[in-house]
């Protein structure tokens, strides 16, 4: 299967996202949604930002917003569990995803029940009360702790995206390699396994040539096993990058068309 990009733009980070959800204009966020879901996307993922102090106001808005102009289902990116169900509220059109719960037992029970009642998918953080633990192993028994909460509240885990958490390169650059090995050992923890995530623009984050960075760790990532990514999708190197990498890794059959073919064109 092709990497599920999930696009990164809609979010309260981006100076030109925080002026129109603070004026509430939806236009520059529809003009986005129906880029991102030309580009490819398979779900638009949605953040109100730092700035916002009501996104249990804000999340229904954007919902609304996005859903007047694209079919493309939503990934409602916040930690407020308020938020997170006023905006499974307002969605109308195909199930979400949650982005995010963490490992840490009280989220767990008031997220993954949200998750059943509204038919929505699910990612899990790889990080609990204490954080986010340095090591592949302990980032993976976290993960196994989320599996089993899945179970649990009746959620399949081909609806559970586990996210081992990537941090800025140049500031966490030994995290790097463990958040690549959490991956790798996430797909062999149980069958099915649940699958995997990354936000990949925050290995970048305040570093030069971030582009390059990007693809690069993303290449690495799926050869760890990753199924999906919250991404720039407008970027076509890293798009091309990432096409190529599910040819040679046999996740889709090669033609000579590959990367038209790869853009479901
Ligand atoms: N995991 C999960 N969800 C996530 C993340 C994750 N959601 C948010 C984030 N991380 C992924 N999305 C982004 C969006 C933007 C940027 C990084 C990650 C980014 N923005 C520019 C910056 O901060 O430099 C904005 C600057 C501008 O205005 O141009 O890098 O890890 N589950």
């Amino acid at each position: 299967m092709a990497l599920i990009m999930i696009g990164e733009r809609i979010n309260g980070l981006f100076k030109d996202m925080a002026k129109a959800i603070q004026e509430r204009n939806p236009q520059p966020i529809q003009e986005l949604a129906i880029k991102q879901t030309r580009a490819g996307a398979r779900f638009i993922d949605i953040n109100t930002g730092p700035a916002v102090d009501d996104p249990e106001k804000v999340m229904p808005w954007l919902v609304e917003v996005v859903e007047s102009v694209v079919d493309t289902p939503i990934s409602i990116d916040t930690v407020k569990v308020k938020a997170i169900e006023a905006g499974l509220k307002a969605v109308k059109k195909k199930p979400a995803l949650i982005n995010s719960t963490t490992a840490e037992r009280k989220h767990l029970e008031q997220i993954l029940p949200l998750a059943k009642h509204y038919g929505a998918a699910v990612i899990g953080l790889a990080m609990n009360e204490k954080g986010v633990p340095k090591d592949a192993t302990d980032r993976t028994a976290i993960a196994m702790e989320i599996v089993a909460a899945a179970d649990e509240f009746g959620i399949p885990l081909t609806d559970l995206y586990i996210d081992p958490l990537t941090l800025p390169v140049g500031v966490a650059q030994e995290h790097a390699p463990e958040a690549l090995e959490t991956i790798r050992q996430v797909k062999i923890l149980s069958d099915p396994a649940p699958k995997t995530v990354v936000g990949l623009s925050n290995i970048s984050q305040k570093t030069l040539h971030r582009p390059l960075i990007n693809r690069t760790f993303l290449i690495m990532a799926m050869t760890c096993g990753l199924d999906a990514a919250i991404v720039d999708v407008t970027d076509n190197d890293l798009v091309d990058a990432a096409i190529t990498s599910s040819i040679l890794l046999n996740k889709e059959v090669y033609s000579d068309s590959f990367l038209k073919v790869g853009r479901g064109q």
